[in-house]
């Protein structure tokens, strides 16, 4: 309860902050896009990371003005680099409660307007998890959003329980692998061997992959050979802030 009034709060008052992590397509190592991610500049506690403050505000209903905020931001953002010059994808995560939101399409439109963003830089991700959870109404959602020339990405791809029939019926077009599953290889034969066969089988379906929580070379070189798309992690960068992010677009890495 004293979370949820604070974060009431937060939003008024501008706590919260948007950092970036850059995404590079391979083989090229560009940098192609990034993620937002949110922060929470608690005048108290400090800096704290979403998994502290996200799963509240989407139990009391507040993800839904949060994500709005960040929303917002994100593709202010994207334009204010696309004026600089730099064409950047911006991905940002909608939580199960966001997706199942009956004005979330006219929401993301009236945002798109408001900002002038470039629909088709716009990426929104949903975990696997929810996009499950009723998928006969996820894909008619799914499709909506799509019509709007925005892109959809399943995120923490591997964590839940995806049917394949499903994953052929929706209209998406990448999909995240879990960072669970990059992070041993390559010395976990079992993960060698899931991440060989989910980046095999989303090329099959049209998907580009995106490896997550990539953090040394080896993992880059085996995500190489096996043709992923994209690649994302600390070995890149961590998140970091908007300021942080423009050198970074400005000078291309
Ligand atoms: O930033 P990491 O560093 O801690 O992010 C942790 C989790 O928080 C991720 O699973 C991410 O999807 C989620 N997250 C980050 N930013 C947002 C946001 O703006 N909205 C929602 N709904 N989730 C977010
Ligand atoms: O669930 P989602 O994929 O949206 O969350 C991204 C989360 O992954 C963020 O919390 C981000 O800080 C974290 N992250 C990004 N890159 C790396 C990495 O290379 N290693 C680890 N351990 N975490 C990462
Ligand atoms: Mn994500
Ligand atoms: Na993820």
């Amino acid at each position: 309860l004293v979370l949820e009034t604070e974060m009431r709060v937060a939003l008024e008052e501008r706590q919260f902050e948007l950092y970036y992590q850059p995404q590079y397509s391979l083989p090229d190592q560009t940098l192609v896009g990034v993620e937002a991610l949110i922060r929470w500049h608690h005048p108290q506690r400090g800096m704290l990371h979403p998994s502290s403050f996200i799963p509240v505000a989407e139990e009391t209903g507040l993800i839904v003005r949060i994500g709005e905020w960040a929303l917002e931001e994100a593709c202010k953002q994207a334009m204010e680099w696309k004026s600089l010059g730099a064409t950047l994808r911006m991905s940002v995560n909608l939580s199960g409660r966001q997706f199942r939101q009956e004005s979330l399409v006219n929401t993301v439109t009236k945002i798109i307007e408001q900002t002038g963003m470039d629909s088709s830089l716009l990426e929104l991700e949903i975990t696997e998890t929810v996009l499950m959870e009723d998928a006969e109404t996820t894909i008619t959602r799914l499709a909506d959003l799509k019509s709007m020339g925005v892109h959809l990405a399943i995120d923490d791809f591997g964590t839940g329980y995806s049917s394949m029939a499903y994953l052929k019926r929706f209209p998406v077009s990448r999909l995240k692998i879990d960072r669970s599953f990059i992070r041993d290889i390559p010395r976990d034969a079992d993960d060698v061997a899931i991440t060989t066969a989910t980046i095999q089988m989303a090329h099959s379906l049209k998907l580009e992959v995106v490896a997550e929580g990539v953090e040394t070379k080896a993992q880059l070189q085996f995500l190489l050979e096996q043709g992923s798309d994209m690649v994302q992690g600390y070995l890149f960068s961590h998140p970091v802030d908007a300021q942080h992010m423009t050198d970074m677009v400005l000078t291309g890495k």
